[in-house]
């Protein structure tokens, strides 16, 4: 259907479009550049014009992680704006990390004027030499899918439509976009555009009966298979797949170095978080959505077994080098290669094997459980706190609509996650500053849910706090931020220690560049911007600072933030 709109500018049609597109939020950090953007906002706001919400969002790390985590949780990708080459600049580890995590978003960025005069919206400033680069889209070339600039109002529809079907088609991930300030300030009157899009959306894709044969009879013949996954439940439909194909060949699932929820965690046969002592044993192994399954340079699984890999992308083809066999590769959406391949081995596997496997893999997971539980126990009375006893009191208090958005040092073994969607790591690119601006989206998106944020008090820092607590108080986004304080980057020191085992660093406990003591009062960060904080230091009162952080966030309605003081490893 067309459909037609009465606008001002090439700007304000931007803004109708991306509100006909289902684009609910603009992420902005602004610039001089914005000025047509702002004037268009004004006019729709005043006539009560349909339009993305405009989020003032104080520093691209927030903004950009924001993106990310409102579209880890819907699905449906939002923009970001930010300040020509600097803004962008700013935004570019969130744009790797939405990359490697498979995360869309239109990513776009004012264009410095390219006119020095002569037209609406020239230059005018100092800025407007200094900021102009030969080529503003190689900045984020290589982590994006696709990136142009928008040269004149008659292409904006083609454009924005291009934009926002790469972003969503599989592998799915940012796309970036440049918008000049003289063609967002170019006059219009009317704006004429088709809805919904025309632009083509490609549907999910199922592999081939062949090769889903070829994977179901090595599965189906396999003496002693296991799963490994990190990323499966970035589908959230995807895990009732896996859950089939688990129970009826009794396979292990082993979520490792997880980003998503991929597996009951309560499953009998969910077999822990790491298999490396698993690997010298297993015939076959299931790779699902997972871009390193195990470290090679530190055990690898026997050469003579058979590797099946799933994934919409089983070859990494963005990633330079990765060296993991696939003897068969499903591509396409796993969802329905698990769901083929389940079907397809199922028949075809001896009862009495997958039954003696079924024992023996939940007795492990007993064993595992036991063992996790009684871990807690012994350091639950520690001071300074162990982690896993934060973990494990945080655990207790998730319902079935908590989301947890992890940067660093929540222990997910003492969680329960049951619920896809529940559980959101920070992505593999490692791009510090993810959790507090993913957590604040990840609420937008389910503002009726429960959102905690659990951050290193390193990732904290990262996370621009006093821009993510002014957000939070400013759009009604509230949070639970636990801080993990141990007052040092141990990640970089845990390099140190395994880099030279008996070297220097270790023997004279001599490590510059991972402590952060003195430690800031963390708690002050949040209250300024009107949240409930605490310093927690005694590991009995965990459980109430934590009852009493929820209550902030649940029923005060406003962010809270722990500063828990943690054991120095
Ligand atoms: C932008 C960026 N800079 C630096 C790093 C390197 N780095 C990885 S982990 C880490 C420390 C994280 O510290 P914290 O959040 O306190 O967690 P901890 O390691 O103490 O558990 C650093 C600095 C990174 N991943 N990203």
């Amino acid at each position: 259907m067309q459909k037609q709109a009465s606008v001002e500018s090439t700007a304000e049609a931007y803004l109708e479009l991306l509100a006909a597109r289902g684009v609910d939020y603009l992420f902005a950090n602004a610039g001089t550049d914005f000025a047509p953007l702002i004037e268009a906002y004004a006019r729709r706001g005043a006539q009560g014009l349909a339009r993305p919400r405009p989020m003032t969002v104080p520093h691209e790390v927030v903004a950009v992680a924001m993106a990310h985590g409102y579209a880890m949780v819907t699905g449906r990708p939002q923009a970001v704006m930010v300040h020509v080459i600097v803004g962008t600049a700013n935004a570019l580890g969130g744009i790797m990390n939405a990359s490697r995590a498979n995360v869309p978003m239109l990513m776009t960025a004012g264009r410095n004027p390219i006119t020095e005069s002569g037209a609406h919206g020239s230059r005018d400033r100092q800025i407007h030499w200094a900021q102009e680069s030969f080529d503003q889209g190689a900045i984020v070339r290589e982590f994006v899918k696709w990136d142009y600039e928008l040269r004149t109002l008659s292409h904006l529809e083609t454009v924005v439509d291009r934009a926002l079907a790469i972003a969503q088609a599989e592998p799915q991930g940012p796309v970036y976009l440049t918008l000049p300030r003289e063609v967002l300030a170019e006059r219009m009157e009317t704006f004429e555009y088709s809805d919904p899009a025309r632009a083509p959306r490609p549907g999910a894709l199922a592999p081939d009966a062949a090769t889903v044969a070829e994977a179901a009879r090595l599965l189906a013949s396999a003496r002693n298979p296991i799963v490994i996954t990190k990323a499966l439940g970035r589908d959230p439909k995807a895990v009732a797949s896996l859950v089939t194909l688990a129970e009826k060949l009794a396979v292990p699932v082993f979520e490792h170095a997880h980003t998503h929820m991929n597996f009951p965690q309560d499953h009998p046969l969910h077999g822990g978080f790491d298999p490396t002592s698993k690997l010298a044993d297993v015939d076959v192994i299931l790779v699902v959505e997972a871009d390193a399954p195990w470290y090679p340079n530190l055990q690898a699984p026997r050469p003579e077994a058979a590797i099946i890999q799933i994934g919409v992308d089983p070859l990494y083809s963005r990633y330079p080098i990765r060296g993991f066999h696939g003897d068969v590769a499903l591509a396409g959406a796993p969802r329905l290669a698990l769901a083929l391949l389940a079907e397809a081995a199922a028949p075809l596997a001896d009862a009495a094997t997958v039954s003696e496997r079924r024992q023996r893999w939940e007795a492990e997971h007993a064993r595992q459980r036991e063992a996790r539980a009684k871990r807690t126990r012994a350091v639950a009375a520690d001071t300074p706190i162990d982690m896993a006893w934060v973990s494990r009191c945080l655990a207790d208090r998730m319902d079935e609509r908590t989301i947890v958005v992890n940067e660093y040092d929540f222990d997910v073994s003492q969680g329960a996650f049951r619920r896809p969607g529940s559980y959101f790591a920070a992505p593999s690119s490692g791009g510090l500053g993810w959790g507090l601006g993913a957590a604040l989206g990840a609420k937008l998106a389910a503002p009726d849910d429960t959102v905690i944020c659990c951050v290193g008090d390193g990732a904290y820092i990262f996370g621009s706090p006093t821009a993510a607590h002014f957000v939070s108080r400013a759009y009604d986004a509230p949070v639970l931020f636990v801080v993990f304080n141990n007052r040092m980057w141990n990640a970089v020191k845990r390099a140190v220690q395994t880099h030279a085992r008996e070297g220097w660093a270790v023997k004279t406990g001599i490590m510059p560049l991972t402590e952060l003591d003195p430690a800031p009062d963390y708690e002050l960060v949040c209250r300024a911007s009107g949240g409930h904080a605490e310093r927690v230091d005694d590991p009995a009162e965990m459980p109430a600072a934590l009852d009493r952080a929820l209550h902030a966030v649940r029923v005060e309605k406003r962010q809270a933030l722990l500063n828990v003081i943690c054991k120095k490893p």
